[in-house]
């Protein structure tokens, strides 16, 4: 089988590392070689790149410059990890992938789709074959995160931004259907954990039906 890159996005507090072991084991379970990666990071650039836009003393990051350091970071990603593991034929389990800028720093910050989408399309030319989007009412997923007692730097922002990465995420899932599959992740751990499992299985068997 060809490899494939598979994502996983959500808002604050969608249970996204909770639910990731999960499907990493049910890949491996299927017989899939699967690498795991997250963003922004995954390199020892991207990595760098996450200290710096993440850290919560930082103060006065404007829009552009948040955009720019994702995509730094996603560039050096897709050419030193995704691409070359892919084209090995392995699967890429990524935490978080482009869909988090359209919704972070285009649904959240406002900057433009087409903005976005340019440097989409030379900075990191791969689209997800996956990606399950964990969804999760703003108010609960923020009492979650809020539980677990530390917030970098875009966790500190208000109510009003996360619901506008949520429209931006739900929006990005509604018009694309074949590639999302969207998980009520307001449910206890392990109804989602097994929810995420199942679209899983369902891919790959959908998959196995068309070889
Ligand atoms: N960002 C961006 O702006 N633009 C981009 O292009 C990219 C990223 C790629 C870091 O991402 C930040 O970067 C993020 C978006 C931005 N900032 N914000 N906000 P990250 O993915 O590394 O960070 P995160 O959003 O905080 O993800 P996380 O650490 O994986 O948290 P999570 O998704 O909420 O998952 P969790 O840690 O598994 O769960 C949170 C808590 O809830 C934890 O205490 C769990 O025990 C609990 N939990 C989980 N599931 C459940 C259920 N089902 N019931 C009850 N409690 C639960």
């Amino acid at each position: 089988m060809s490899g494939r890159l598979v994502t996983l996005e959500g808002g604050e507090g969608a249970g996204k590392s909770t639910v990731l072991e999960a499907v990493r084991a049910r890949l491996m379970r299927r017989g899939i070689e699967v690498v795991v990666t997250r963003e922004p990071g995954g390199t020892a650039l991207g990595e760098a790149v996450r200290a710096l836009v993440l850290d919560p003393s930082r103060r006065g990051v404007c829009a552009e410059s948040e955009l720019l350091l994702m995509f730094a970071a996603r560039a050096q990603l897709v050419r030193e990890v995704i691409l070359p593991a892919v084209r090995e034929g392995r699967w890429v389990l990524s935490d978080r992938f482009t869909d988090a800028s359209y919704a972070y720093q285009g649904g959240g910050r406002g900057q433009p789709h087409v903005r976005i989408a340019a440097l989409e399309g030379w900075a990191a030319p791969i689209e997800p074959d996956l990606t399950l989007l964990l969804d999760i009412g703003v108010a609960e997923g923020m009492a979650r995160a809020g539980a677990r007692g530390r917030a970098d730097r875009i966790e500190q922002e208000d109510a009003g931004f996360f619901e506008r990465v949520r429209a931006a995420y739900r929006e990005r899932a509604a018009a694309e259907p074949a590639r999302f599959r969207v998980i009520d992740a307001g449910r206890p751990v392990e109804a989602v954990r097994e929810a995420a499992c199942a679209a899983v299985d369902a891919y790959l068997d959908a998959l196995g039906a068309s070889r």
